[in-house]
Parts: structure tokens; C-alpha cells; sequence
């Protein structure tokens, strides 16, 4: 997939702490990298509709950890993925009478424009599904040899029926989240499993490949049958072949928890024998309007284009989001983007003036506040008490503004 323009990120003096970061499985504060090269996975969009306040909230959470990453002095390798072969996609094309790929790439290029205005920066490695069914299905094939798989009869399409992974096989299933059954089973069922499904060992046990229906989109694939890939394994398969096992960081928005994560995880596990895929998991809260998630299938959103072509600076979009704590659920408002632009303007107004209180302070303030879990508001709060006091520091008002743009994404 193409992706869009690195933005500049200022190099800062000396290094930021070690980041760490609350992981969801131990439920503590974890190293979120031990290495010198730190990796990270961020499930990406489905590209049906353009880019929300929650996708950019999750994207911009994620950001936020490779920038510190960056400024501890540790290379980054980002990977994520597409998802533009999925059942959301195909019935929204279906509807409005787009074919899928035009869809899929329409909205992919809008979200790699909204992602450059707000200076996330770019994966190094980004798959859409459509690039690599042949290898996810090379994958499924090996799992179904392997015994981790079996296939569910589909008596409306002639051939070898849909194939299923067979959980029974992971002892490990049902660790990432630590929910219990009846809490998986409910969520399945909201979260584009098919616990109902006849003919499957357990109601759990994800689609791996899904034989071709008429209208659906469909690739050959030796003993599969023609076909489509299931959601999960493209996380894994992606993750795998593009940054290796065990990654440090499994992010996305915390609807991705169970049965997402859980479920790449477990096929994870079952393509690389004794490996843990991610050291830590994390992920960021939702965002509401009108007090309910913002999601495309209610509809209640706010796009971060729109909210570019109303002239909002994508400087604000990103304060008013990192007012938040990531993990937090949080309701979006015009107030809130309101008073971001005020922050913002008098972040300016103090950054232009010919000195301010000690610069090194400040930095060192917002690294303590982003390596402490990413905690953007103290990171704000500390900029704010800068802007708010007088000082002698001629440096200051120079460096105060690499430190916004290096690790805040704020851009002057
Ligand atoms: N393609 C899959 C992941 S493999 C997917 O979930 N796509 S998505 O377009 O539905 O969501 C993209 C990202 O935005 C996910 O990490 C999801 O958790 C996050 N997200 C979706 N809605 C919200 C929301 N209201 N608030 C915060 N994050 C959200
Ligand atoms: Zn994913």
C-alpha cells in the first residue's frame, strides 16, 4: 500500500526515559520495548467510510508511543495493516453500488491525507488484504494440514466447505483478554464472529477462509476452493512476515481486544510454536458523540476532512484529542476542539516571545508525563505552565517548540 509523507520530527537533546505503557493482559505498567529496535503493530482501517475521531484518536494514541520511542533513541519499525476484503466493506459497496476496490481505494487515499495533515507517522510496512490473499492462504492451508483447522460444510456452495480455526488445539486461547466464556460469546456475536454457525467444533472458533458466494469477491486457492480470507489472520500473517515474533506492541482502539486480538493472537501462536506474538497489549479508549462510540455502522461521526475543509488546523484536532488520556473513553465536542485552538494559540503567543522559564525543565516535564503511560494531558499541562510564566531562558522558546513538534505532532 502506498502510504503518505513522513513528517518532520525534530531531534531533541539527550534521550526521553524508557516508555511504559499499561498492558491490558498483566493489567500493570510494562517496558513497551527492550531492545533497540522496538516494534509496533496498529490493526488499520476498513476502508469503507473516511476517517473519524475515534480512528484518529487510536492512530494519534499509537503516534504518540513511536515518537517517544524515537526520542528514548530506539529505532521503530511500524507495521499495519488494510482491511479491504471484509463483510462491512463489501455490503457498503453493495449498497451504494461502488465496486469494492474503488471503495477501498478511495477511502484509503482519504485516510492517508487525513493521517499527513495530523502528522501521524507513516507504518514501514503496510498490507492491504488484497495484496496478500495468496500468502493468507498458504497460511490457512498449513493450519488445516496441521490439524489447528477444519473445514464446516456449505451446502450452497459445491466444493470443499468454509474453513475455521479449531481453538481447542491453543491452550493459550482466552489469555490476552481474560475474559470468561459467556463475556467472549456475547462479543463474538457483536464483533463480526459467528457463534451461531452450524457445524463448528466450538461457537468461538474463528473463519479462516470463506468460500466464494455469489456477488463476493474471490481468489483461487488450491485445496481451499476459491475463496476470501477470514478478519484475524491478517493481523498475524501481517504482523509475522512483516516485523517477526514476538512484537513489543500490539495496539489499536479497544473494541480490537476480544475477539480480534485474541483470536491473531491465537493464530499467532499456532504459525510460530512457543512464542508469545506481542510482549504487550494496549489500546485505546473509544470515542463517543452524542454519547454513544462513535462508529460507522451508527453513523455518528465526525470526520477529521470535514473538520480540515471547516478550516480546523490539524495542529488543534490533534491538542483537542491528546487533552484525553488515550486509554480513556471520551466524548467529542465542539468545546473541546474550541478550546484546544485556544491552547494552542497561546502556546504560540508564549513560543514567540524572546525568552521564557528553562526549556530543559519543560522537556524534561513532558518526557516524564509520555514515558508514564503516555500521559498526554500532564504533557499539556506542563506546556501550558511553561506559556503561563515568565523566565530568562532565551533557548527556551525555541526548543519548547521542537519539543511540541517532536513528540506532540504540533506543528507551529
Ligand atoms: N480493520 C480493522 C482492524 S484489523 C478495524 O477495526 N477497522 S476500523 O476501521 O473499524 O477501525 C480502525 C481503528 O479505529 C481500530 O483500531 C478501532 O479500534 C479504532 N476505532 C474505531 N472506532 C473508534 C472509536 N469510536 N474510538 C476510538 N477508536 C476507534
Ligand atoms: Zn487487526
Amino acid at each position: 500500500m502506498i502510504t503518505w509523507a513522513t513528517p518532520n520530527v525534530p531531534s531533541l537533546p539527550g534521550n526521553g526515559p524508557t516508555v511504559m505503557l499499561h498492558d491490558a493482559t498483566t493489567g500493570v505498567l510494562q517496558p513497551a520495548a527492550t531492545g533497540p529496535v522496538a516494534t509496533l503493530y496498529v490493526c488499520g482501517i476498513t476502508p469503507y467510510d473516511s476517517t473519524h475521531l475515534g480512528h484518529a484518536s487510536t492512530y494519534l494514541a499509537f503516534d504518540l508511543l513511536r515518537r517517544a520511542w524515537l526520542d528514548q533513541g530506539l529505532t521503530v519499525r511500524a507495521a499495519s495493516n488494510v482491511t479491504d476484503v471484509d463483510d462491512p466493506l463489501l455490503e457498503r459497496a453493495d449498497a451504494t453500488g461502488v465496486d469494492w476496490r474503488e471503495l477501498a481505494a478511495d477511502q484509503s487515499a482519504l485516510f492517508a491525507q487525513d493521517m499527513a495533515a495530523l502528522s501521524v507517522l507513516p507504518p514501514d510496512v503496510y498490507v492491504a488484504v488484497s495484496e496478500c490473499v495468496p500468502r493468507l492462504a498458504e497460511v490457512v492451508e498449513q493450519m488445516l494440514a496441521a490439524g489447528a483447522a477444519y473445514r464446516v460444510p456449505t451446502p450452497e456452495v459445491d466444493g470443499p466447505g468454509d474453513v475455521y480455526a479449531d481453538l481447542g488445539v491453543d491452550p493459550a486461547f482466552g489469555s490476552v483478554s481474560g475474559f470468561d466464556e459467556p463475556t467472549m460469546l456475547a462479543l463474538s456475536a457483536q464483533r463480526g464472529g459467528d457463534p451461531q454457525r452450524a457445524g463448528k467444533r466450538h461457537p468461538l472458533d474463528p473463519l479462516l477462509w470463506r468460500r466464494e458466494r455469489p456477488g463476493e469477491p474471490a481468489w483461487e486457492a488450491g485445496v481451499l476452493g476459491r475463496g476470501r480470507p477470514g478478519w484475524h489472520i491478517e493481523c498475524a500473517v501481517i504482523a509475522l512476515d512483516g516485523l517477526g515474533l514476538p512484537i513489543d506492541v500490539q495496539g489499536g482502539g479497544s473494541d480490537l481486544l476480544f475477539p480480534h486480538h485474541e483470536m491473531s493472537c491465537s493464530h499467532a501462536r499456532v504459525l510460530a510454536p512457543g512464542t508469545t506474538p506481542a510482549r504487550v497489549h494496549t489500546h485505546a479508549g473509544m470515542v463517543a458523540l452524542d454519547g454513544q462510540k462513535m462508529s460507522k455502522s451508527l453513523g455518528n461521526l465526525v470526520f477529521v476532512g470535514r473538520l480540515r475543509e471547516q478550516g480546523a488546523d490539524p495542529s488543534a484536532i490533534r491538542l483537542a484529542v491528546h487533552a484525553h488520556h488515550y486509554r480513556d473513553d471520551w466524548e467529542w465536542t465542539q468545546v473541546g476542539l474550541d478550546e484546544a485552538l485556544l491552547r494552542l494559540d497561546r502556546w504560540r503567543e508564549a513560543a514567540a516571545r524572546p525568552t521564557g522559564p528553562s526549556g530543559e525543565l519543560l522537556l524534561a516535564e513532558v518526557r516524564a508525563a509520555l514515558s508514564d503511560d503516555l500521559d498526554s494531558p500532564r504533557a499539556l499541562a506542563a506546556i501550558d505552565a511553561w506559556a503561563g510564566t515568565d523566565g530568562d531562558d532565551p533557548q527556551a522558546p525555541a526548543l519548547v517548540t521542537m519539543v511540541a513538534e517532536a513528540l506532540l505532532g504540533v506543528r507551529w
